[in-house]
């Protein structure tokens, strides 16, 4: 299956739900304040969230005036356009360090050890050298699913006994990727302890240790949300990007769900790009987050 199919595909649900209905109605309709008004409340409805929709709405009159837009499809081209723009990075992910070091943060269930094996995957065939590190030292069965992968994808594990501090293991295995040419260090992290504070706690923690471990190391903390829960992964995001000074966002689970939309919104409110989307449960199942190509597959009327 090409990459759009199979973005298309994991989107259907968002797009049968709202989208393609959304699409079909710009184009469909001359532009007018109702048409306007309705633009907003599907949005709103598409958990896209009250304050982008209105944001969105906005630009969209803004530009169909600056550029004397007179048709439903050139209103649709231009909102494609805004949509794009919203959820466009600054600048792309920075994986040159020697090693990179990617630490993978968020709540439990979210996927965080799945993404990283699909990130040692497609890495690896990236013809990079990756290792992974068992940052969730708080359950044994953490470690030995993530073990089950790294075997899998065929890469070097490191890992500590059940309990001991995730800042250490996370130190050795960036000192041990350095001593062997590694590119990319994938750690995971727990997300639960017996308190938030704790978990926030240890997160800056072992932020900190992964910058000092290597002087040529640099690091990517991604956060990954988790698309079933649509806006309100949103709202439970913004400790975390405190606590580990995230960089990134990886948003999975795109294919279970009707609320794809929150994608849209999620660079808008909490200042960080989504660098990766999940489209199953499978170790080739994690994309590239392309704005371009996730707008079109939103929208489109055959896929
Ligand atoms: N359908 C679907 N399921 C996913 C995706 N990513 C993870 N999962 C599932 O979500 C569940 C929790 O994943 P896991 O990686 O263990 O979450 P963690 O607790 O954050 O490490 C597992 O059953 C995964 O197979 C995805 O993109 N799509
Ligand atoms: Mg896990």
């Amino acid at each position: 299956m090409g990459f759009f199919e199979k973005l298309g595909q994991s989107l259907k649900k968002t797009r049968d739900s709202i989208f393609g209905a959304i699409g079909a109605m710009v184009t469909a309709s001359e532009i007018t304040d109702e048409m306007y008004d309705n633009l907003e409340e599907q949005l709103i409805l598409a958990d896209v969230g009250a304050d982008v929709a209105m944001d969105l709405v906005d630009q969209l009159r803004r530009e169909v005036k600056a550029n004397h837009l007179k048709t439903g499809p050139e209103a649709m081209q231009a909102l494609k356009g805004i949509l794009c723009k919203m959820m466009s990075p600054e600048e792309e992910m920075h994986l040159s360090g020697q090693p990179t070091v990617i630490l993978v943060i968020g709540v439990n269930g979210v996927g965080k050890t799945t993404s990283i094996a699909k990130l040692a995957k497609l890495y690896t065939s990236q013809g990079k050298k990756v290792m992974l590190a068992a940052g969730d030292t708080f359950r044994a069965a953490a470690a030995e699913q993530l073990g089950v992968w790294a075997d899998r994808v065929g890469v070097t594990l490191v890992r500590h006994s059940e309990g001991s501090d995730p800042a250490a293991v996370i130190y050795d295995a960036v000192e041990s990727a350095a001593a062997r040419h590694c590119d990319i260090v994938i750690c995971d992290t727990a997300g639960r302890l017996h308190n938030k504070k704790n978990l926030m706690d240890e997160l800056s923690k072992i932020s900190r240790v992964a910058s000092k471990a290597c002087d040529t190391a640099t690091v990517e903390t991604l956060l990954v949300l988790d698309a079933i829960t649509g806006q309100n992964a949103i709202n439970q995001a913004s400790q975390f990007i405190d606590a580990a000074g995230a960089t990134g966002i990886i948003l999975t689970k795109l294919d279970g769900t009707a609320k794809g939309g929150a994608a849209i919104a999620i660079k808008a409110k909490l200042g960080l790009p989504v660098r990766y989307v999940g489209v199953g449960e499978g170790v080739d199942d994690l994309m590239e987050f392309d704005p371009a190509a996730f707008v079109d597959a939103l929208f489109a009327s055959e896929v």
